[in-house]
């Protein structure tokens, strides 16, 4: 069994999880071993428990990851058994604020004599293109303090928020929150002396963003670029121009890398381009592919020259402006 992440991102939430196994029957018994990773950590943490205890917890486990368990028994001369059966769990997943991403509209309270309680519904729409993927949360922020929210589900331990009652929205059987989709929640308030019941509203859940586009990445912003003068070659009748490209940043910007020129002045025609780009906002602008050699990538920090070849049969002045494109996809 492979045991993955099930998010890319296993920021410190401090779960708490219990676990318990058979004992075993060996005379000579004198501890367990429990073992724990999460997938892609390359971490193994450990702990161990004395018999005849088969039970362990393990806290400050990562937030939306899967983590995995087995136990191994060691007797008083230290030999260790094979690794128990794996078992694994996976922890409540970080939340966002998708409170701008909602449309939350509540009702006055109304008063159930019988519970004594003040009832009020609040209706949530999702205005965006994208599912919000459960648990979705309501966070009362600065709820006045004569007034207890009594169905809530929990605490908010979200930044900012610490504290402050919550109440998970039921999604219905797909866990989601669909673009569109309007699901309500009636919460309900004891208060202490009938004044009025204040409070700012979040939603946290997580938002199950669209993919990014395929195609190339506009780097233009991370990658400076220095272009000598020109040099006239007689034989080629072209204007030659040697054009730096730095790369600012410390990712490395994938093949191809693109060096397009945009607005080229009219009398000048870029003669060794690779092509012409079809993209919106660029479509006619020649660009060159940079000779990125072994590896592939335009490394962090990396600088690398570019030639640039122009038939000018005016000699006037040739003016562009530049625009880097990265990786794979059509331009
Ligand atoms: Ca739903």
């Amino acid at each position: 069994m492979t045991c993955a992440s099930v998010f890319a991102t296993c920021a410190t939430a401090g779960e708490k999880v219990q676990l318990a196994w058979d004992p075993n029957t060996e005379p000579d018994l004198a501890y367990y071993t429990l073992y724990w990773w999460s997938g892609g950590t390359g971490v193994t943490n450990h702990l161990t428990v004395a018999a005849p205890a088969t039970t362990a917890s393990v806290t400050n486990l990562p937030a939306g990851c899967t983590i995995c368990f087995v136990v191994t028994a060691s007797n008083r001369s230290g030999l260790e058994s094979g690794p128990s059966n794996l078992v694994s769990y996976t922890t409540t997943p970080d939340l966002t604020e998708v409170t701008l991403d909602l449309a939350v509209s509540r009702s006055g309270f109304s008063f159930n004599r019988l519970t004594r309680r003040f009832q009020q519904t609040l209706t949530i729409t999702n205005l965006v293109g994208f599912p919000v993927a459960g648990p979705v949360v309501l966070v009362l922020e600065g709820l006045s303090s004569n007034a207890t929210l009594v169905n809530r589900s929990g605490v908010s331990t979200f930044a900012g928020l610490v504290g402050a009652p919550c109440f998970e929205l039921k999604l219905g059987s797909d866990g989601l929150l669909t673009p569109g989709e309007t699901v309500s929640a009636s919460l309900e308030f004891s208060n202490s002396n009938n004044l009025g019941i204040n409070y700012i509203v979040h939603v946290l859940g997580i938002p199950l963003l669209p993919p990014p586009p395929a195609g190339p990445r506009d780097v233009t912003a991370e990658v400076v670029v220095l272009p000598s003068g020109f040099n006239y070659n007689r034989f080629t009748k072209r204007f030659v121009q040697a054009v730096t490209l730095i790369n600012t940043t410390s990712n490395a910007l994938p093949a191809p890398v693109s060096l397009g020129l945009a607005g080229l002045s009219p009398n000048a025609t870029l003669a060794n381009r690779t092509g012409v780009f079809t993209l919106p906002g660029l479509a006619g602008s020649p660009y060159r592919d940079v000779n990125l050699l072994t590896d592939g990538v335009l490394a962090g920090g990396q600088s690398i020259v570019v030639t640039l070849e122009f038939v000018n049969p005016t000699y006037q002045g040739i003016t562009y402006q530049t625009r880097i494109l990265t990786g794979p996809g059509d331009r």
